[in-house]
């Protein structure tokens, strides 16, 4: 069968949807509050693994997990003043404790900079105790104004991966910020999602950094989604915290600090990177359930009968070899019936189980991301399915990323770009003389964001688009949710 992505990608915002909620991942719209999803267990099973990943990337890099209290007095939160006037608009506030005013209003934390800077300054005060890199998975609540999605602009945050770290030097805490992207790098190529990575403009850098390195990746339908981003925030928090270390040299002055970030986005990625008119496909790694067994039934009641037993050995086989497999024993469906729904799901492998099958001791393997099929036999059921994982994996990172490539485009002027971007062209490079009054130009030109530069040398000739001088550098500009 042809895979066809072209009523995918033109219907993107109905297909993600739809695959969220019948493909039962994650129950969104229907609670009372708005931009405030429900996990549901398959749902959070994927959460969890892909949870699982970035955790044993973080632990394993000298990374500790803690966890922060939610609420922020308000006097805290206004420590820092380019933070604060960042996130001011975003900010729920608890006001009330039962009948009572309170004295000082509470937030809901919107990330945890302060909360966190404030417990360093009281546990770290020496060069000695450097490099510290905290971090906690929690929720963290944004009175969003833009338009709410699921998984994608929530209210509540509630897989809000944030690190939080301290260092003697800029540069120590510059280190730090590439180390991030290292492991940011690490874990989105696990995940098979492909990224471009950026350094954010001036404009848009976060409340409170002195730089801002961002991944991108691009949806089917060409816009571009901020999936991680990594902050060097040099001494601002610590110099309106008043926080000093003692240094290497003996003097006393203001620790540098990194922090950085992912999201539900992350799931939300996994899930849109790698899909057809049929659903989502899910990257084996991460997949909760790697095979689906699906018993064809036989002529006979009777025979049927030994089908069904026979494919609940076949899925007994993978599970006791720590592959999770589950069978459909729905006998109200149709076979095809049981395709379309496990499809939507995004299970990476089915195993059709016939009276064929049966009689031949063997399981018809048929793949998600390109539905061949494959009869095996019993006895090399487990590594087959094992290789044919290993290969759909890769099959599935070299889509996504060949997709991402062909969704860069060059343009060298303001014209060229703007028709880009009215074709779904996704990110558009254009020359640019590194000002920032030209990048402003162009996002309003354009209506489009700038994304940033690329990270490191690039080389460039020509004009900057808006103002005709000499390019310094790239600017990626691209339509975004
Ligand atoms: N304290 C820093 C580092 S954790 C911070 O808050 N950075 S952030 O504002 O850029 O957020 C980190 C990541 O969370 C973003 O890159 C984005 O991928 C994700 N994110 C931000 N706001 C939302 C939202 N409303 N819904 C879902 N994900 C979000
Ligand atoms: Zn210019």
């Amino acid at each position: 069968m042809k895979v066809s992505r072209e009523k995918w990608e033109n219907n993107f915002s109905e297909w993600f949807d739809r695959v969220l909620s019948e493909g039962e991942f994650y129950d969104y719209g229907r609670y009372p509050v708005k931009g405030m999803g429900v996990w549901t267990p398959y749902g959070f099973r994927l959460r969890k693994n892909i949870i699982e990943i970035i955790r044993n990337l973080l632990d394993g890099t000298g990374h500790e997990e803690v966890l922060f209290p939610l609420l922020i007095p308000e006097d805290l939160l206004r420590k820092e003043s380019e933070h604060i006037r960042g996130f001011e608009g975003e900010v729920f506030w608890v006001t009330m404790g039962g009948h009572e005013q309170l004295d000082v209003k509470l937030a809901l934390r919107p990330t945890s900079e302060v909360a966190i800077t404030y417990f360093e300054s009281l546990w770290y005060k020496s060069y000695r105790q450097l490099p510290k890199k905290l971090y906690q998975i929690v929720s963290v609540f944004r009175y969003e104004t833009k338009a709410t999605r699921p998984m994608i602009r929530l209210r509540e945050v509630t897989t809000f991966k944030e690190a939080h770290t301290l260092h003697e030097t800029y540069e120590d805490a510059e280190r730090q910020v590439w180390e991030a992207v290292e492991i940011y790098k690490k874990f989105f190529d696990i995940l098979g999602i492909p990224y471009i990575i950026s350094r954010r403009p001036e404009w848009d850098k976060f409340a409170g950094a002195v730089f801002t390195i961002a991944f991108d990746t691009v949806m089917p339908d060409s816009r571009v989604l901020q999936i991680g981003t990594v902050h060097h925030l040099g001494t601002h928090f610590t110099k309106a915290f008043d926080y000093k270390i003692q240094k290497k040299d003996g003097t006393l002055d203001y620790p540098h600090q990194t922090s950085y970030g992912v999201s539900d986005r992350v799931v939300a990625a996994s899930i849109a990177v790698n899909g057809d008119d049929h659903g989502p496909v899910l990257n084996p790694y991460i997949a909760p359930i790697k095979v689906v067994v699906i018993p064809i039934p036989a002529k006979t009641e009777e025979g049927t009968e030994k089908v069904f037993e026979y494919a609940r050995e076949i899925m007994k086989v993978l599970n006791d070899t720590g592959i999770k497999a589950v069978i459909d024993e729905d006998r109200d469906k149709t076979p095809g019936e049981k395709f379309y729904v496990w499809e939507l799901k995004g299970v990476p492998i089915r195993a059709e189980v016939g009276p064929r099958e049966l009689k031949e001791g063997a399981v018809f393997l048929k793949r998600r991301d390109t539905f061949e099929g494959r009869s095996v036999k019993k006895e090399n059921l487990v590594s087959e399915v094992n290789s044919l994982m290993r290969e759909i994996y890769e099959n599935l990172k070299k889509r996504a990323w060949e997709f991402l490539n062909s969704k860069i485009k060059r343009a060298n002027t303001l014209d060229e770009a703007k028709k880009l971007l009215e074709a779904k062209a996704g990110v558009v490079e254009v020359p640019w003389c590194g000002r920032d009054e030209c990048g402003l130009k162009l996002e309003d030109e354009l209506q489009a964001r700038v994304l940033g530069s690329p990270v490191g040398e690039v080389k460039v000739e020509g004009k900057c688009v808006v103002c005709g001088n000499e390019a310094k550098s790239l600017l990626r500009v691209a339509k975004t949710y």
